[in-house]
């Protein structure tokens, strides 16, 4: 890949910050976008703008046609069967929150369980333990080692023939660590529980296959992939799809609402898939922007996305040891790991490290991102997290590393 020429399709690239060159180092919170995505959308809007599937006007078509197009290059993007399986939702917690409540409120009860693990975004921990309030099944936590990847044998204990669905990250949003959720997807199937995948931080960065996963659904978010916020998706497969009910109700996801006079109620016969999960008018630009994302990362190769990150992280990883005050948490093999590194500098909170590199231009996180559970494991209040992209360099890692070593003064 070709970083500068990569670098020059994403104007917000060319910023100064507090007198300094923009450093972009957030991309697991959300990525910048490039001038094809920007363009997709204005020429949505200049050009097509109309409701989907409902006229038979010509842009009505020609907003249907873009959005089903991208609905499509999507599917194809994660090797899903066929684009009904992939529903447009608002993000990877819309996502979540559909499969809890639609398939969770249906087919969890008492003594059933639902198993996923301590190193869960708080988008896939609350929504389970909002419906196991609600239905009274047991939520359990696979363990994290002290190094922060999964302790897989702790979580092949805890699933058992009560296991309903194991739901985990495929890449932490805190360490970068990368689950192999192939091999819980089968020990999952084994006990007969279903598998749901986030693929938030996993999705932008390597090549996800839902058919070779066998994950029975997916949920990513476009925001985090160079595409728009406000639009993500949820893969489900179709026979799993085909059992549940709506999670919305209104317009587009019904096929008939016919008012009976005899009972005084509607008979409502629900939408085909996709549609029966999409309920409203739905962000039709931000399904045309996350197609352009997604042709732009395909351009790239994801093989490419992915060596160029490791690559990244592994030397990021090498020259933050000489910083005498920073202490890296999460594996210490880069091998195990995609482009997010958490850390520590002593003395100082990390909402000071940010604000301190904020100064030099440089954007980085800070807190408990969301995560808090890891955080507890790691017996941090919160960490500093720089988060690598396409657009990265190793001079802006010398940069960073220049910047740090100035709190070694402090
Ligand atoms: N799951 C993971 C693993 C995530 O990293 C995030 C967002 C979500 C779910 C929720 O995604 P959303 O698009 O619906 O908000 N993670 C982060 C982060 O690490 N910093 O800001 C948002």
């Amino acid at each position: 890949m070709d970083i500068l020429a990569i670098r020059q399709d994403f104007p917000i690239l060319s910023r100064q910050i507090n007198g300094n060159p923009l450093i972009y180092f957030d991309n697991a919170a959300t990525t910048q976008k490039p001038i094809q995505v920007i363009s997709a959308i204005s020429d949505f809007f200049e050009k097509h703008n109309g409701n989907v599937h409902r006229a038979v006007h010509s842009l009505s078509m020609e907003a249907t046609d873009l959005y089903e197009k991208s609905r499509e290059n999507i599917a194809k993007f994660i090797n899903a069967k066929s684009s009904s399986e992939t529903i447009f939702v608002r993000g990877t917690t819309e996502a979540i929150n559909l499969i809890a409540y639609s398939w969770g409120l249906g087919n969890l009860g008492k003594g059933d369980e639902v198993l996923i693990s301590l190193m869960e975004h708080h988008s896939n921990i609350v929504p389970w333990e909002i419906t196991s309030k609600l239905r009274g099944f047991t939520l359990k936590y696979a363990n994290i080692c002290d190094d922060g990847t999964l302790d897989y044998e702790d979580l092949e204990d805890k699933l058992s023939k009560k296991t309903k669905i194991v739901c985990l990250s495929q890449v932490s949003n805190v360490t970068g660590v990368i689950n192999d959720v192939k091999r819980v997807a089968r020990a999952a199937h084994e006990v007969g529980a279903l598998m749901l995948v986030d693929g938030a931080q996993s999705v932008p960065h390597m090549k996800v296959d839902v058919q070779d996963l066998g994950c029975d659904f997916l949920a990513f978010s476009g925001h985090k992939m160079l595409g728009p916020t406000g639009i993500g998706v949820l893969y489900g497969k179709r026979e799993v799809l085909e059992k549940m009910p709506p999670f919305q109700g209104g317009g587009e996801m019904i096929k008939e609402v016919a008012y009976s006079r005899d009972s005084g109620h509607c008979a409502v016969l629900w939408n085909d898939l996709p549609w029966k999960f999409e309920a409203g008018t739905p962000n039709i630009a931000g399904a045309v922007g996350l197609g352009a994302a997604v042709k732009y990362l395909e351009k790239l190769g994801m093989d490419n996305v992915l060596s160029h990150e490791k690559k990244l992280t592994k030397y990021a990883i090498d020259r933050l040891k000489e910083c005498s005050k920073v202490t890296v948490y999460g594996p210490s093999d880069p091998k195990q790991k995609l482009g997010i590194i958490p850390f520590e500098v002593k003395g100082l909170s990390s909402h000071d490290v940010a604000l301190f590199c904020d100064n030099y231009g440089i954007m980085m996180r800070s807190g408990y991102h969301c995560a808090q559970p890891l955080h507890q494991v790691f017996k941090l209040e919160s960490s500093a997290r720089a988060s690598f992209y396409v657009y990265n360099t190793e001079a802006e890692v010398d940069r960073f590393v220049e910047v740090l070593r100035e709190l070694d003064q402090l």
